[in-house]
């Protein structure tokens, strides 16, 4: 087979990492199709409307539309198929591959022999070799021969303004040399960015989980910090930006009141998992999900204690909650510590009064202005635009008495001005 831009990709799972993939593919002139379970995401694909607000898609999804479909027989059309399904991980953060698995039997079922087959999930060192291929081999189809695969973790910052599918360089893995270089043609014909050849694929599905376990175990060095920090009553933020004016061998990371997302909270188990099956065991990416995962819980300790100083008791105490999605100016919810913080403040016996304009489906007031009335206090979970430049005399209008910064994105001075109680992550 070779990769030409007359040839047609079928994509499958179409969210924050396939739809824009299909979309830059289509761009490139390759004949794409779309397949996904999900009639409601593919009927409004069809009417060239964007399922999830990300301005990369929105912008082009008119231009560069593509039909999408819930049948998978759409398969046999393939010359490249791009498989882009959730590799999340279950209550007891276990991986769960089922997606994966799905999209892959789906794939053996259809495949036109010769087909290139990419797995763009994020997945740990060992899935290709050890759940991909003897899928493949099951269908009596042979790696290297039938088919050729290969693995080319996505890097979605969603919501990113400047980096995405067109320019984020790749690496490539594969199982064989055949493999590798039709990967590595195909991704240089859409991705205006360098392509890297990994010596093996397991060394391309080890990038992506090392790229995300390093961000994950700064959030928690951080977070650590801030609770250290709020002891010695040092402002964690201002530490970081004097740190950050080092020009080398420091990146800044930021405490807040939780790590969400479907990448950074979720990638470091896929390898604490397989690498404990190897007889491994990861102490220091396990201790980092710990301290990240108790963020929220601390957030709400701040609320209590600072509810103490105002003699207001949780229980009965109308709460507000600012932001409901995982990170700013997105409407993603995945693993959102704002979820937590709500369940936690409802747990207390409080009214949970949640705003997020991004995502009004689970706002329980109309507006900003109704939550800022009703509530007595506030947690700010999510730092949308919307939130960061609220003027602080807007909360004492509202006679709202404290203050809990969850992304440390307000004026903590300009705030305890108007004689209301202020806390940060560690300001
Ligand atoms: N967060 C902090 N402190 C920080 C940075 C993030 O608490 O200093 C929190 C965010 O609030 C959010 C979570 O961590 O809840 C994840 O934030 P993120 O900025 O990492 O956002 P993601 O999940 O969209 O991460 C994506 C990832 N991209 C891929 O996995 C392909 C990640 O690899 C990128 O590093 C990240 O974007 C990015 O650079 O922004």
């Amino acid at each position: 087979m070779k990769i030409n831009q007359k040839q047609t990709v079928v994509v499958i799972g179409l969210g924050y990492v396939g739809l824009p993939l299909a979309i830059r593919c289509k761009e490139k002139e390759y004949e794409v199709f779309g397949f996904d379970q999900d009639k409601e995401k593919i009927d409004l694909i069809n009417k060239n409307k964007s399922p999830i607000e990300e301005k990369f898609i929105e912008e082009r999804i008119g231009k560069f539309s593509f039909s999408a479909t819930t049948d998978e027989k759409i398969i046999k059309k393939a010359d490249v198929v791009l498989i882009c399904v959730p590799t999340p991980v279950d209550k007891n953060f276990y991986p769960d591959l089922k997606p994966v698995i799905g999209a892959a039997e789906a794939t053996a079922r259809n495949l036109k022999k010769g087909t290139l087959v990419v797995l763009e999930s994020t997945v740990n060192p060992g899935v290709s070799e050890e759940v991909i291929e003897p899928i493949f081999r099951a269908a009596n189809l042979k790696v290297g021969k039938d088919v050729f695969i290969a693995h080319c973790p996505e890097r979605i910052n969603p919501g990113d303004p400047h980096w995405n599918v067109t320019n984020i360089p790749r690496v490539v893995g594969s199982f064989d040399k055949k493999g590798l270089s039709l990967a590595v043609k195909f991704y240089e014909s859409i991705v205006d960015g360098s392509i890297r050849p990994m010596k093996s694929i397991r060394e391309a599905e080890a990038v992506k989980i090392v790229e995300n376990s390093f961000r994950d175990i700064n959030i928690a060095f951080v977070n650590e910090l801030a609770r250290s920090f709020e002891k010695l009553e040092i402002d964690v933020k201002d530490v970081i930006l004097g740190a950050a004016t080092k020009p080398f061998a420091f990146m800044p990371h930021f405490p807040s009141c939780g790590v969400g997302g479907h990448c950074i909270p979720v990638d470091p188990y896929y390898l604490i998992e397989r690498a404990k099956a190897s007889g491994f065991d990861h102490k220091f990416l396990r201790i980092a999900r710990e301290i990240n995962n108790s963020m929220p819980t601390y957030t709400v300790e701040l609320l209590q204690d600072a509810l103490n100083d105002v003699k207001l008791p949780m229980n009965g105490t109308a709460i507000g909650i600012l932001g409901v999605s995982y990170k700013a100016n997105v409407d993603d919810v995945r693993e959102s510590p704002s979820i937590q913080i709500i369940n936690l403040v409802k747990s207390h016996g409080a009214k949970a009064l949640v705003f997020d304009p991004h995502i009004p489906k689970k706002s329980n007031v109309k507006n900003l202005e109704e939550l800022l009335k009703r509530s007595e206090a506030i947690i700010l979970a999510t730092d949308h635009n919307e939130f960061k430049s609220l003027d602080p005399q807007l909360f004492k209008k509202h006679k709202i008495k404290v203050i809990i910064d969850g992304k440390n994105c307000l004026d903590k001075e300009a705030i305890q001005k108007q004689g209301i109680i202020y806390k940060g992550i560690g300001r």
